[in-house]
């Protein structure tokens, strides 16, 4: 069976385009592949974080995933740091990968311009990235289309990898959504919604209440020209919310901007089918939110398969370099 792994990290809130582009395909892909999701808290550190947010947004997350869908019993769900493979793997993919390359990634030029410090683990952050990935055998990586650039990284450094010391890793495959892998802001619909970006207006949380959702909705942001047609060049605002609404209902943008004259009926069934589709992850999670042990019951034992797995990889990457195994 193929193997998926992807990862999510535990900043902020978790908002519509992290659920389109990645998590509602995880918990579909968990019955067709053999999954491994990541919340990747050494990422989060890249940036500085407060302690107890940190701590209580990783726990959160993992429990939001659980009410998305994901089923512990059937995938492996666990948090980046308790599996330290991640990091010694990091760096043997820091030393294959080249300053130049690192230089070149669009996310850190961003972030970094963003930072008030920038840390040099926001540099290396993709070389961290690719160990994730290939610590698994990892055939295909759901995510969003802002990690192409980073997908591409992690298959350039397994090929040279296995080049350099002989064959180790298996070359990953990215899964870009043709639907849903760019939800744009809904204030500013040329910016992607994002967890970094202060933008309350225009960021749909997974967690916000029905009626926040559909005022959010109501308010997005279109243009004058008043016809619905999915142009996502012309017309960013409206294709976005052909996108999302395409994105919950399993259509295709282009195909439903045809039953609709109008912004206004636009509005209120992408609002629907939004809180229709959010509704049994918000009453899920509340219910594991008074179930702490549960979590942690689930996070311990995500750790420790995820751990079996990572370790045999990195035993047969750091021989390959030929690094002195212990005796
Ligand atoms: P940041 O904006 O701070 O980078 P993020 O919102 O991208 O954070 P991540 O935890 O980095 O959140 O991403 C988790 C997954 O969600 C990734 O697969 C990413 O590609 C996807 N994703 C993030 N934003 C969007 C978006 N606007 N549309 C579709 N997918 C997205
Ligand atoms: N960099 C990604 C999160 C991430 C990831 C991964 C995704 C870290 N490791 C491995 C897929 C596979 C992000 O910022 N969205």
């Amino acid at each position: 069976m193929p193997r998926v792994f992807s990862g999510i990290q535990p900043t902020g809130e978790v908002h519509l385009g992290n659920y389109l582009g990645a998590v509602r395909r995880w918990v579909h892909d968990q019955h067709e592949f053999d999954s491994i999701y990541c919340v990747v808290d050494l990422h989060a550190v890249t940036l500085p974080q407060d302690r107890e947010v940190l701590s209580s947004k990783t726990r959160e997350l993992v429990a939001l995933l659980v009410a998305a869908g994901l089923d512990p019993e059937v995938c492996t769900l666990f948090v980046q740091s308790h599996v330290p493979e991640h990091a010694q793997l990091g760096w043997l993919m820091e030393c294959t990968a080249a300053f130049g390359e690192l230089r070149r990634m669009t996310q850190f030029k961003e972030k970094g311009d963003r930072a008030d410090f920038t840390s040099a683990g926001l540099f290396t952050y993709p070389a961290l990235q690719a160990a994730d990935i290939l610590l698994y055998d990892t055939d295909r990586v759901p995510v969003g289309d802002d990690q192409r650039q980073h997908l591409e990284l992690a298959r350039d450094l397994a090929e040279r990898f296995n080049s350099r010391y002989g064959s180790t890793f298996i070359v990953p495959e990215h899964a870009i959504a043709p639907v849903g892998a760019r939800i744009m802001d809904l204030q500013e619909p040329t910016r992607k919604m994002s967890k970094s970006v202060d933008a309350p207006q225009g960021t749909l949380l997974v967690l916000d209440p029905p009626e926040v959702i559909t005022k959010k909705i109501k308010r997005a942001v279109t243009d004058n020209d008043g016809e619905v047609r999915y142009d996502p060049e012309a017309k960013p605002g409206v294709a976005n919310l052909l996108s999302i609404l395409a994105g919950i209902t399993g259509g295709d943008p282009a195909e439903l901007a045809d039953r609709y004259e109008q912004y206004g009926p636009l509005k209120a069934d992408t609002a629907d089918a939004v809180v229709e589709a959010l509704r049994p992850l918000q009453e899920r999670f509340s219910e594991l939110s008074s179930q702490p042990q549960e979590v942690d019951r689930i996070i311990a034992r995500g750790a420790a398969k995820a751990q079996a797995l990572a370790a045999p990889t990195l035993a047969k990457a750091m021989l390959a370099m030929g690094l002195l195994p212990p005796t």
